[in-house]
């Protein structure tokens, strides 16, 4: 399998993010993809290239509104120009306009647009988020030009992940959407439907919302319950997607503690639901966070479960693109993701 890795990656690297009230080290940290990095050179799974064409903001902008890329791509900038002892400290957000206050309105102040164009507090943007996110979304359009060539796979290795990113918003260490990027890509490459399936633990609730009035892009996704897990506002299972979209969206929510039997069972409701809708490729927003060491998630999975979801996905038969998303069991994160391509590319004929 060719393996696209954005080589930029570490140029994000946020120091800290805010939880219960305290800022602590960040669980998205650069050794996550030289893990994965190492775990695919040292078990040969293919060939890596990191020498992408550059990909223009016209691309980003078939998902991403002009003016959240507008501020992305300026953001660090405004915060240094508030203080020159912010070069020192990540940026993070204060203030959101939840229900009642106005989003039309773009405000001068930046920290305002810090809270307009985000979700949460765990998500510092850096010096260099903007160069790694972008490099990060030439790395998913590479994976889907590769599938476009008539390849059966191909692995968009990059960070910060991208699914929690929505069309106007950043939030859950995301700021680009690479799965919701790579499927548009494949759809204005000539594929007329594509599925994305999410098996991060936590719902991809920014690719959610930007497919979930489309019929063309099947959203799935097998995640922590929102009742209790992050990203908590959206993941229900009772979201079937809205106007064309309608019953093109389906989430399989489980409870924390789901070990491998459950989760698998799951997933084959997500791959039924796929090859019913009938795409002709297949995007995995693929998270390693359901492994059961992981410090932030719930589920149970071992690294040897791993090989068996590669196998049930290369049972899908369909073009597949890999995008990394989570997983912050730093140490076993590339053995996992590895597992996955292996059990795959063992299965795919
Ligand atoms: N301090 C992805 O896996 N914070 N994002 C959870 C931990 C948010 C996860 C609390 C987790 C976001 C891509
Ligand atoms: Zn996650």
């Amino acid at each position: 399998m060719h393996t696209f890795f954005n080589d930029r990656h570490a140029l994000h690297h946020g120091r800290h993010e805010m939880f219960r009230g305290e800022l602590v080290p960040c669980f998205e940290v650069p050794a996550r993809a030289d893990y994965v990095l190492e775990a695919l050179r040292s078990r040969q799974l293919g060939p890596i290239e990191s020498a992408l064409p550059e990909v223009g903001l016209d691309v980003l902008a078939r998902v991403h509104a002009p003016r959240y890329l507008d501020f992305l791509a300026g953001a660090w900038d405004e915060w240094v120009a508030l203080d020159p002892k912010n070069a020192e400290r990540d940026a993070l957000p204060s203030y959101w306009p939840i229900r009642t206050f106005r989003s039309d309105v773009l405000p001068a102040s930046f920290p305002a647009r810090m809270g307009l164009f985000s979700f949460d507090a765990g998500s510092p943007l850096t010096a260099g988020t903007w160069q790694a996110a972008r490099q990060g979304a030439a790395c998913a359009v590479a994976g889907a030009r590769h599938l476009l060539q008539g390849h059966r796979s191909a692995f968009a290795l990059t960070r910060p992940p991208g699914h929690h990113a929505g069309a106007d918003f950043f939030g859950g260490y995301c700021f680009l959407n690479n799965a919701a990027i790579a499927a548009q890509a494949l759809r204005d490459g000539g594929m007329d439907k594509v599925a994305i399936l999410d098996v991060d633990y936590h719902h991809g609730n920014g690719t959610q919302a930007i497919f979930y009035e489309r019929a063309d892009v099947f959203f799935a996704s097998v995640h922590g319950d929102p009742h209790t897990e992050y990203p908590y506002f959206l993941g229900y299972a009772d979201e079937r997607g809205a106007a064309a979209g309608e019953g093109c969206n389906l989430n399989l929510p489980l409870p924390r503690g789901t070990g491998f039997d459950r989760w698998r069972e799951a997933l084959a409701t997500a791959l039924q639901a796929i090859a019913a809708h009938g795409a002709q490729a297949l995007v995995v927003s693929l998270g390693l966070d359901t492994f059961e060491g992981d410090p932030i998630a719930g589920f149970r999975l071992r690294s040897a479960d791993y090989l068996r979801v590669g196998e049930a996905l290369a049972a899908a038969g369909l073009p597949t693109l890999f995008v990394f998303e989570g997983g912050y069991a730093v140490a076993e994160v590339g053995v996992n993701a590895a597992n996955v391509l292996e059990g795959f590319r063992q299965h795919a004929g």
